[in-house]
């Protein structure tokens, strides 16, 4: 073996055995302490769940950070994919709705070189994907459909994202739904910016016309009605600093599957 990967294996393998076995032995504390200092700790870790979360994400990324989501074939593609109910739509979300979506914006900034505000044809010039996956919800029901649109990474390619960056936080016309992933998701082939399903357009009901598919992580990560992507070092200063609304709402940030 190249010897930068054998040590970098054999230092995989340490952090792995030290983790599980500070988790056997003391639990909390000193588990969530060594996955800090690794870089492997959430940025919701110790503040609901700790010891569980922080080892389903520090495993997850240990065992590699390129592991494919499950994809299923076209014909088992839900006949009626459930739409979760989400909040009514905001006198600026029926105006844009009513222009068919031609004046939306995707407004993209932090860590970039060039800040950018892409238009639903400037998506879609970006390289097109598409992939059949499951929505799971944290409920318990899920779904399969085909998601297509352009990779995250695309249009981070596109805006030229810093060296430093580590997390993308994403914003949608639902206010109160934010989220983050780090950059592991964040460039992941799978990771899309969708904008249609199946054989149309996406529908508003399931996130229309823009929504991050994260199809590595529960389904509340896969934000509808997505407007504004922030490249950034630091998650302490979105929201109360957990990364995303769903711990200040009980739920981890990192919901890995
Ligand atoms: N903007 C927004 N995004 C959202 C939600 C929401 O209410 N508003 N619900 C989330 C939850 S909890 C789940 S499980 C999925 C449901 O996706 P679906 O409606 O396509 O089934 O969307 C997620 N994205
Ligand atoms: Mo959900």
């Amino acid at each position: 073996m190249d010897e930068r990967i054998s040590r970098h294996v054999s230092r995989r393998n340490l952090i792995a055995k030290s983790l599980a076995a500070v988790a056997g032995v003391s639990g909390l504390a000193a588990s969530g302490k060594i996955a800090e200092k690794f870089g492997l700790a959430p940025p919701d870790h110790g503040v609901l769940y700790g010891l569980g979360e922080t080892l389903t994400y520090a495993s997850h990324r240990l065992l590699g950070s390129g592991a494919l989501a499950r994809e299923f074939s076209r014909s088992e593609i839900s006949k009626t994919p459930f739409a979760n109910e989400t909040s009514p739509p905001s006198e600026d979300f029926k105006r844009l709705q009513a222009a068919g979506f031609s004046d939306w914006k995707l407004e993209i900034d932090g860590l970039v070189s060039n800040r950018a505000a892409l238009s639903l044809s400037d998506v879609k010039i970006l390289p097109r994907r598409s992939q059949i996956t499951q929505v799971a919800c944290e409920e318990g029901w899920s779904y399969i459909a085909e998601w297509i649109g352009t990779p995250l990474s695309e249009v981070l390619r596109a805006a030229g994202i810093k060296s430093n960056a580590r997390y993308v936080v994403y914003r949608s016309m639902d206010r109160e739904w934010w989220d983050s992933v780090d950059m592991a998701d964040a460039l992941h082939p799978q990771t899309l910016v969708t904008y249609a399903m199946n054989d149309g357009d996406l529908p508003v009901g399931f996130g229309g016309p823009l929504r991050l598919r994260v199809p590595r992580q529960l389904g509340y990560k896969s934000v509808k009605y997505i407007t504004h992507l922030t490249v950034t070092d630091d998650l302490k200063r979105f929201g109360k600093g957990l990364g995303s609304a769903a711990p200040e709402g009980g739920y981890a940030w990192y919901a890995g599957i």
